[in-house]
């Protein structure tokens, strides 16, 4: 494994490390409570033998941190999104691109559910704003293999709305895994409302998180992007920058805007633009403040 020292898991103030020599229990030095660090799923760590228990002695610079759910140094987010049942939302999609990409985390959206119902829209729209779109086809094993191709050296997660299909997914790249997959009434009826907590697992040279209850990454507040960072988060906006009219042009209502030009030329997607415009409305209403 490219992988050494990272937490695995977190459960009850507990961690548990894998290092060269298996896995390790451990608990954080106090000093990281004192600075409200918690240490998560993902991060790398230095450890230090204090009396009989291992502890957490230094937490490494993190590429990135998700909050909800906790985890840290995400390289991939597989967005799983099915073609029926639940129909897809471009908007939930371009809200959690968004997020992948300011955070610098590469989506990759799994389209699920291709053999009821294929979506050559939603293929285009996401291929063409440059963003990888993977079908996925359970009757067509080899259609996993572009999975597994992002996964060597890599820290992956699976997200989604609930129905989509993301434990069937798991449940097929790690066959040993089992996790339970079903409709949500059935689920509910059942009363099965588990929430467990992070953990990743090894898979194809790289590490994939099993997070349940990640639906929609957290969408609040704490997740907005700066209004004038969101262009930079749609990656086909960015041949058009500099050649607006104005500096500082936000491609809303502007004159002379380049990107609003492309959209016209058919260059850029409607609903990619559209979520631009509706995200860039909810960004200018959060407050510097209230900004992480
Ligand atoms: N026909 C078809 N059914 C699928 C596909 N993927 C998932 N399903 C079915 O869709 C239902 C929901 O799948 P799950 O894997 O449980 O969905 P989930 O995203 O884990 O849902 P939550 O755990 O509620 O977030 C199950 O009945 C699956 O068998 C697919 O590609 N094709
Ligand atoms: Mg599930
Ligand atoms: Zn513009």
């Amino acid at each position: 494994m490219p992988f050494e020292n990272y937490i695995v898991k977190g459960i009850g103030g507990f961690y548990y490390v894998k290092t060269t020599n298996g896995i390790v229990e451990c608990k954080p030095r106090g000093i990281f409570r004192k600075q409200k660090i918690s240490p998560v799923a993902g991060d790398f760590v230095t450890l230090e033998q204090e009396g009989n228990q291992a502890v957490i002695a230094e937490i490494h610079p993190r590429k990135n941190l998700f909050i909800r759910p906790p985890i840290a140094n995400l390289d991939i987010l597989f967005i799983v999104v099915s073609t029926v049942q639940p129909v897809p939302s471009t908007r939930v999609v371009d809200k959690l691109t968004t997020i992948a990409v300011h955070k610098g985390v590469q989506p990759v959206l799994v389209l699920t559910k291709t053999d009821i119902q294929p979506d050559e829209q939603l293929k285009n729209i996401y291929a063409s704003a440059g963003i990888p779109v993977i079908e996925v086809d359970y009757n067509t094993p080899t259609s996993l293999d572009k999975i597994r191709e992002y996964l060597p050296g890599k820290i992956a997660a699976v997200c989604g709305n609930s129905g989509v299909g993301k434990s069937t997914l798991l449940n097929a790249l790690l066959p040993h895994l089992q996790r339970e997959t079903g409709n949500i009434s059935q689920k509910l009826g059942r009363g099965k409302h588990t929430t467990r907590e992070v953990e990743l697992l090894e898979a194809y040279g790289g590490l994939l998180a099993d997070t349940p209850g990640f639906a929609s990454l957290d969408t609040s507040r704490a997740l907005h992007i700066p209004k004038d960072e969101l262009q930079h988060a749609f990656p086909e906006f960015q041949p058009y920058f500099g050649q607006c009219k104005f500096t500082g042009c936000a491609h809303v209502a502007e004159k002379g805007c380049a990107v609003k030009a492309a959209l016209e030329e058919g260059k850029i997607q409607p609903t990619r633009y559209e979520s631009y415009v509706a995200l860039y409305e909810e960004a200018k209403d959060v407050k510097k403040w209230e900004l992480p």
